[in-house]
C-alpha cells in the first residue's frame, strides 16, 4: 500500500473497537469483499464490551489484544500480535480509542487528557516506528466549538475552538497528529464526525439513554431548555466514511463526516417517545450541562465530492431501526446497565488457551 492516492489496507490495527463506533467499523470492514484483517487493541474500560464484536469474533480476519494505548509496551505487543496472527506487518492504524463522553470529562478532565492526548502520541510513535502506510485518527466536530443559529456549518478550515475538556483533549490530539504529519512526514489522516447514533451505543449518550429509560418508564433528563442542536449520523454511515477515507483519502488531509440531520434535542426525545409509544410526561428538564455547546452542524461536502461517500440512512429511518434494535436487544442493555458485560472478557477468555491459539 502506498502513502498517496488509492490504497488497499489489508492488515489493520484498530484501537478502541470494543466501543460503539469502532465495533461498527470492524463489523463492516471484516465483511468487505476485499480481504481485510483487523486486530482490535482495546483496554476494555467501562465503554469497551466484547459482545459488540461477537458477530465477527469467529471470522479468520479478526484478532483481539487487550491493551492500553498509553502503554508503549501494550501497543508494541498489539502490533506484534497482529503481525503473528496475519502473517505480515500492520499496513494501517485506525484510531478510535478515547474517553468519549462529555459529561464524564467535566468530572475528570485528567483521564481524558491521558488517553486522548498522551495515548494518541504513544500510538503515533509506535506506528511510525513500525512504518505503517496510513494512520487514520478518528476525531469529532466538537473540536470546532459551537455555532450560533445562523452560522454556516463547520468546514475543514473552520478554526478549532473546543469548549469542553473532552473537546479540548480531542483538539489537542488532532494537533499532535498534525505535528507528526508536518515534522516526520507521517502519513496520517483525520476524520471529524458529528453525533453518531445506532446499535451498541453505550446508554450514557442521549439517544440510547432516552430509549433505555423510556422502556423502563423512567424519567428522561433533558438538559437546559432542550433546544441545543446536534447533527446526527447513523454509525454505519460513519464507518463507511472512515473506510472511504482510509482507502482513498489524501494523507495529511482532514475529512468532515456528517449526516446533515440537524435536530433540537427535545425534538429527538419527542420522536423517540412517539416511536416507543410512551408519554411525554416522562420528559424531565434538568439543570444544563456546564459550557453546553448550543449547536453543531457539519459540512461534509469534501468527503462527498472527493471520495464519493454519502450517508445511506435518513435520520427518521435510522432512528426507527435503532429503537427496534434496542427493543430487540434488551439483554444487551440489561447487561450493560448492570455491569455484567464486564465479565465477558473473563467468560470468553475462560477458554483462554483456545483463544490464544486463534490469535
Ligand atoms: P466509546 O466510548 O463507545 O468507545 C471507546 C473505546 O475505547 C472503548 O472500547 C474503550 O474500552 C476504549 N478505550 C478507552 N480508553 C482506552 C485506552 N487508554 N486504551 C485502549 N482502549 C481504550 O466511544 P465511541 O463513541 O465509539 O467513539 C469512538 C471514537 O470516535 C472516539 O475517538 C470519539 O472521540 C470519536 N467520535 C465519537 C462520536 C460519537 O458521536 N460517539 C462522534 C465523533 C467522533
Ligand atoms: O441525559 C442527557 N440529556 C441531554 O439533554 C444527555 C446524555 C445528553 N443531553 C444533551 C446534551 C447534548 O446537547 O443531548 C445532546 C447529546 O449529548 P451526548 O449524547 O452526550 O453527545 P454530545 O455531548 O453532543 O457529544 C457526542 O457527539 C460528539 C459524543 O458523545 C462525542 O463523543 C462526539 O465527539
Amino acid at each position: 500500500m502506498g502513502t498517496g492516492g488509492r490504497a488497499e489496507a489489508t492488515r489493520l490495527l484498530v484501537t478502541g473497537a470494543a466501543g460503539f463506533i469502532g465495533s461498527s467499523f470492524v463489523r463492516l470492514a471484516l465483511r468487505e469483499p476485499a480481504p481485510v484483517s483487523a486486530l482490535v487493541l482495546d483496554a476494555l474500560t467501562y465503554a469497551g464490551n466484547l459482545e459488540n464484536l461477537a458477530p465477527v469474533a469467529d471470522l479468520p480476519g479478526y484478532a483481539f489484544h487487550r491493551g492500553d494505548i498509553c502503554s508503549e509496551e501494550d501497543v508494541r505487543a498489539g502490533f506484534d500480535r497482529a503481525e503473528a496472527a496475519f502473517g505480515g506487518p500492520v499496513d494501517a492504524v485506525v484510531h478510535f480509542a478515547a474517553e468519549s463522553h462529555v459529561d464524564r470529562s467535566i468530572e475528570d478532565p485528567a483521564g481524558f487528557l491521558r488517553t486522548n492526548v498522551l495515548g494518541t502520541e504513544v500510538l503515533l510513535r509506535v506506528a511510525r516506528e513500525r512504518g505503517v502506510s496510513r494512520f487514520l485518527h478518528v476525531s469529532t466536530d466538537e473540536v470546532y466549538g459551537t455555532l450560533g443559529p445562523d452560522d454556516p456549518p463547520f468546514s475543514e478550515t473552520t478554526p478549532i475552538a473546543p469548549n469542553s475538556p473532552y473537546a479540548a483533549s480531542k483538539a489537542a490530539s488532532d494537533l499532535v497528529v498534525r505535528a507528526y504529519q508536518e515534522t516526520y512526514g507521517f502519513p496520517a489522516l483525520v476524520t471529524r464526525c458529528s453525533n453518531n447514533y445506532g446499535p451498541y451505543q453505550f446508554p450514557e449518550k442521549l439517544i440510547p439513554l432516552m430509549i433505555a429509560n423510556a422502556l423502563e418508564d423512567r424519567p428522561l433528563p433533558v438538559y437546559g431548555d432542550g433546544r441545543n442542536v446536534r447533527d446526527w449520523i447513523h454509525v454505519d454511515d460513519h464507518s463507511r466514511g472512515i473506510l472511504a477515507v482510509l482507502r482513498a483519502g489524501e494523507p495529511g488531509g482532514i475529512y468532515n463526516l456528517g449526516g446533515s440531520a440537524e435536530r433540537a434535542n427535545i425534538d429527538v426525545v419527542r420522536t423517540l417517545l412517539r416511536l416507543l409509544g410512551k408519554p411525554e410526561s416522562l420528559i424531565q428538564y434538568v439543570p444544563d450541562r456546564p459550557g453546553h455547546d448550543r449547536r453543531y452542524a457539519i459540512d461534509s461536502s469534501k468527503a462527498r465530492r472527493e471520495l464519493a461517500w454519502t450517508p445511506e440512512w435518513t435520520f427518521e429511518r435510522g432512528l426507527e431501526a435503532t429503537v427496534a434494535w434496542y427493543r430487540g436487544n434488551a439483554a444487551w442493555v440489561a447487561s450493560v446497565r448492570s455491569g455484567a458485560y464486564r465479565d465477558y472478557y473473563e467468560r470468553m477468555y475462560g477458554e483462554r488457551e483456545a483463544w490464544m491459539r486463534r490469535v
